[in-house]
Formats: C-alpha cells, sequence, structure tokens
C-alpha cells in the first residue's frame, strides 16, 4: 500500500477492505479544499424487508468502537420513518479524508421533498434484493420504480455505479443467482451475494461500489 494512504485503524480496511485503490485518485471531481474532505453519498434501495437496515446495522458493526462513539450513536437515535444515515470514514488519500454518507431509503415515502434531498448528489447506489423466490415480483417491481425516480431526478441510470445486492442467501427457498441476475441487472453492474444478518458480503458490496465510484470520478 503506498504510504500516503493511511487507512485511520484496523476498522477501516475491514469495512473497505480494497482502500489502497484510493492512490490512484489524487485528483478528486468533488472535494471540501477547506475541511480537506472527499465525501460520498452512497444510497442502499430495495423492496420492503430486502435487508437494506441490516446492511447498515453490519456496517456499523463492522466499524468497531471509534464509530460507534459517532456516527452510531446518530445512526441508532435518529432513526427516522423513511431514511437512516451512516457517515463512515474509509481513510485517507494523501491529505484528504475520504468519507462515506450512506443511506437507507425507503420508495414509499410520501414526501416529495424528502425524496428529492435524497436523491439529490448521489454517488452510487446499492440495489438490496431479497433472494427469497416469493420476493422476486417486489423486487421486480421496486427496481422498475427507482430507475423511474433517477430518471425523473435527472440521472441516466445506466451510467450511475451501482451494485446489486442478492440478500438473504441463507434463506431456504432462494432463487438461483443467474435468474435474479437476468430479473434484476439489467444493465450487468456488479453483483454480490449477501447475508446481512450475518454480516456476510456487506463490506465487499461497499467496497465494490466504492472502488466503482472513484473509477468514474478519475474517468470524468
Ligand atoms: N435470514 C435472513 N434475514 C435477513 C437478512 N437480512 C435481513 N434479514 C431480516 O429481514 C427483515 C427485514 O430486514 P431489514 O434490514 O429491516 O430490511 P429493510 O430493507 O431495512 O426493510 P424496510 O426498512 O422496512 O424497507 C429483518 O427481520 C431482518 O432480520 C438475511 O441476509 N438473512
Ligand atoms: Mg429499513
Amino acid at each position: 500500500m503506498d504510504p500516503a494512504v493511511k487507512p485511520r485503524d484496523d476498522r477501516l480496511v475491514k469495512v473497505c477492505p480494497q482502500i489502497d485503490y484510493l492512490e490512484h485518485y489524487s485528483d478528486m471531481a468533488f472535494t471540501n479544499e477547506e475541511q480537506k474532505e472527499v465525501m460520498l453519498k452512497v444510497l442502499y434501495l430495495g423492496p420492503k424487508g430486502s435487508g437494506k437496515t441490516s446492511n447498515l446495522k453490519s456496517l456499523l458493526a463492522l466499524a468497531g468502537d471509534t464509530t460507534k462513539q459517532s456516527g452510531a450513536s446518530f445512526f441508532s437515535q435518529r432513526k427516522l420513518p423513511f431514511f437512516e444515515f451512516l457517515p463512515l470514514s474509509v481513510g485517507s488519500l494523501k491529505q484528504y479524508k475520504v468519507k462515506l454518507h450512506l443511506f437507507s431509503f425507503s420508495l414509499d415515502s410520501p414526501f416529495e421533498s424528502l425524496r428529492k434531498v435524497v436523491f439529490t448528489g448521489v454517488d452510487g447506489f446499492v440495489f438490496v434484493a431479497d433472494s427469497r423466490v416469493i420476493a422476486m415480483g417486489d423486487n421486480i417491481e421496486n427496481l422498475s420504480s427507482l430507475h423511474s425516480i433517477f430518471k425523473e431526478e435527472g440521472y441516466v441510470v445506466s451510467e450511475v455505479p451501482q451494485i446489486v445486492q442478492f440478500n438473504k442467501r441463507d434463506e431456504k427457498d432462494i432463487a438461483p443467482v443467474n435468474v435474479l441476475s437476468q430479473e434484476l441487472n439489467p444493465f450487468r453492474m456488479p453483483e454480490k451475494e449477501a447475508v446481512a444478518t450475518l454480516s456476510r458480503g456487506t463490506a465487499e458490496t461497499l467496497s465494490l461500489l466504492t472502488k466503482q465510484i472513484l473509477n468514474k470520478l478519475a474517468d470524468s
């Protein structure tokens, strides 16, 4: 790892194990010059009960004590009906701190204004799908809605960095990955199997997405 890239401690590596790729991105498209920070906004989307909150909880648990004293209290005490927020620091890139702002959001929110705020300035998203066969209809419907919302908010959804996560792989009656992939990954984005409640695949999902976001920024 380049000595310029210093994860603040071990927990950061656990959350974002591929942190060393950051060394390639010294000229970020958007940074807070005064505070020397790069912030990436990431949404966790998906049908009701697919495991969005479980993903954030898993990342919080993996992040360890330091985050628990800062972000965690915010996360647990400010649980809002329609979204949750988890800030995570993933290390430093040269003189910049890299921060992820993770939101879980339900498309059911009746508040147009809230949706607009959440969908403004999105750098990437995770579509958390429920792998169970009975959830396939909900997955497809939710994916279609979120594509419409991204379009309404001015994005070309196929150009937004995204990961399709197949969660609940520990459940009994689950669809095979190739079927989920065919139904839920029209843009052939990276996929990750997960069991969010056991913290399987959650850090890897976030790492894959962060990498994709930074690659896109480097190309722009
Ligand atoms: N077996 C299993 N259960 C899971 C997994 N992930 C989440 N769950 C369970 O599924 C239920 C819903 O999980 P949440 O994380 O609350 O789902 P959500 O997407 O945040 O749900 P909403 O906020 O209501 O849209 C909970 O009972 C979780 O414990 C998983 O990987 N395996
Ligand atoms: Mg939730």
